[in-house]
């Protein structure tokens, strides 16, 4: 990781130069190429696979956690996606979220940490350290998809920001533009969207900041230039193009959990056995791929969405119908 040990303000507008971050995202692109031979060696076949994908490349390594089910089809994971920043419909995303300007951009770090302040998207993101990860992402609305991610674990960014003891809990704040993101000007929800997860949620390996799928700079629907992606939870917990991360002592706001505190909880996990007031959460429709007969084909939902050896550790002695 890149991340040096800023103290609040060290780092200025100033300092964010479009040209350093265009150096650096080449850097990126490039890969291994720029940052000495060896040191990684490319997924080869499977990015091969990726070629004809559309978008700037990435490189990284093959990471672990991942699934032999078929990918959803690229053309799904960036055109049926939810960012009400951009609009309510699957679609609006992606027909309307080129006004977001992701260069350059910087993540602000508040609240109980030795390490808060200003970062650029460069600061946190060491192209070295970038792993594919492929999840199960399960949306509340009863839908699913698998994804190829690339991104890397959130512990490692924590870990750097040294939060004190006080930290109980992360929040994550989206940007908050409506120049940017025209949704903002209808109050389908309080913007900006938060998120957030208990501090042991945010350090655990399977959550990743994510920069990429399919091999590729992530698209600006699926939540570009950062965003977060927790796998056994709900898809709304996955926060997008992230401003803010902030350690705090008390449970966070979420931006479901106010619009509709009865429906969505704070932990969100992926739970068959807990409906959602209004509809059953025991089966999901794959998305993507499979023709018109799919649209009737529903598969079991899994308790954690499939992660529950690796996560129901973290829920041990809960109630999860109460902490749903
Ligand atoms: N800022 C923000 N983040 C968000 C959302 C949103 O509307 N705004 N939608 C969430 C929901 S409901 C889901 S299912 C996932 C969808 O991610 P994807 O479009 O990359 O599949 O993003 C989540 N992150
Ligand atoms: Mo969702």
């Amino acid at each position: 990781m890149l991340i040096r040990h800023k103290r609040p303000g060290d780092l200025t507008e100033n300092d964010v130069t479009p040209e350093r971050l265009y150096l650096n995202r080449r850097a990126i692109m490039r890969g291994m190429a720029a940052a000495g031979a060896g040191a990684v060696v490319p997924w080869g076949a499977a990015q091969a696979a990726y070629e004809d994908i559309p978008g700037e490349k990435l490189d990284y390594v093959k990471g672990p956690y991942r699934t032999d089910e078929k990918l959803t089809p690229y053309e799904s994971v960036t055109t049926y996606n939810n960012f009400y920043e951009f609009g309510t419909g699957k679609e609006d995303p992606s027909e309307n979220a080129d006004t977001l300007k992701t260069e350059p951009w910087t993540v602000e770090v508040e609240g109980h940490a030795h390490n808060t302040g200003k970062y650029s998207f460069d600061d946190l993101v060491d192209p070295q350290q970038l792993e594919e990860r492929i999840y199960r992402l399960r949306c509340v609305e009863a839908w699913s998809m698998v994804i190829p991610w690339v991104g890397f674990p959130l512990n490692k960014v924590i870990e750097r920001l040294e939060p004190t003891s006080d930290a109980k809990f992360v929040q994550f704040v989206t940007l908050h533009d409506p120049d940017q993101m025209p949704g903002q000007d209808w109050p389908v929800l309080d913007w900006p969207y938060v998120e957030g997860l208990r501090m042991d949620e945010a350090m655990h390996p399977l959550t990743l900041l994510t920069v990429g799928v399919y091999g590729r700079v992530l698209p600006n629907q699926n939540g570009a230039p950062i965003r977060l992606v927790v796998p056994w939870k709900y898809g709304f917990k996955s926060i997008k193009s992230i401003v803010k991360i902030r350690f705090v002592s008390e449970q966070p706001e979420t931006a479901w959990n106010k619009a509709a505190p009865n429906e969505y909880g704070f932990y969100s996990n992926v739970n068959p056995n807990v409906d959602h007031p209004r509809w059953s959460q025991k089966t999901e429709r794959r998305i993507g791929g499979g023709g018109l007969l799919s649209l009737f084909e529903r598969r079991d939902t899994q308790m954690f969405n499939g992660y529950e050896e690796e996560v129901a550790h973290l829920y041990k002695g809960m109630d999860l119908k109460k902490h749903f």
